[in-house]
């Protein structure tokens, strides 16, 4: 079966090709001519994660799955969320930090969790996967690796942050790991 990831980013569609099972054959976005950006225009990642599916499926007919990420911190009521990627006003991973810790002040409760949704779309029939990774936002930034939040992230059970961990190491217990294992394991009983 044909199953198109719908994403830009090369890395992914490379890291996920590697997990799939070997019935499964991975396109890209375009490999089926789809050149448009997709609509991100929903308040929650769930919601965004099924736009970006369903938004595939319904104009090009093709079996597919996207996915989407966020940061919820307990104390901003789940902020930023769905905005994570521009909290600030800007895709700039330094100045969405520095608004987070702004907005998180002097706040004892510093629970936080990563969540990615991945909307699996099969002639027409959605089912969603929904990985989570708990933890606190630290004070201050720790460590120079990952992307995003992971500097201020500390997971539950470890010490290092996620920007101080191994690329490996947090690809055990990242959200977005979560959430591809249980697509492979669907796909894998899938008949
Ligand atoms: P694509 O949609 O093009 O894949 P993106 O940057 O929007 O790229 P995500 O939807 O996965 O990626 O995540 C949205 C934002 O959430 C991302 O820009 C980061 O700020 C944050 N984020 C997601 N996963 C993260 C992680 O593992 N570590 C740190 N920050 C993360």
């Amino acid at each position: 079966m044909r199953l198109c990831f719908a994403t830009r980013n090369a890395n992914k569609l490379l890291e996920v090709k590697k997990i799939l099972p070997d019935w499964i054959t991975l396109i890209g976005l375009d490999d089926i001519n789809c050149q448009e950006e997709l609509p991100e225009t929903q308040d929650t990642i769930v919601g965004n994660s099924l736009q970006k599916a369903w938004y595939i499926w319904e104009n090009y007919q093709t079996n597919c799955f996207a996915d989407d990420s966020g940061l919820e911190v307990e104390a901003l009521n789940g902020e930023p969320g769905v905005d994570s990627a521009f909290y600030s006003g800007e895709r700039d991973f330094d100045k969405n930090i520095q608004k987070l810790l702004e907005n998180l002040g002097e706040n004892q409760n510093r629970k936080a969790q990563f969540k990615t949704v991945i909307t699996l779309v099969i002639e027409g029939k959605i089912q969603q996967f929904i990985g989570i990774a708990k933890g606190e936002i630290l004070s201050e930034k720790r460590g120079e690796g990952g992307f995003g939040y992971d500097s201020i992230f500390l997971p539950e059970v470890y010490s290092e942050t996620f920007a101080e961990m191994s690329l490996e190491k947090k690809n055990e217990i990242s959200h977005r790991s979560k959430a591809f294992h249980q697509l492979v394991e669907y796909l894998q009983d899938f008949t």
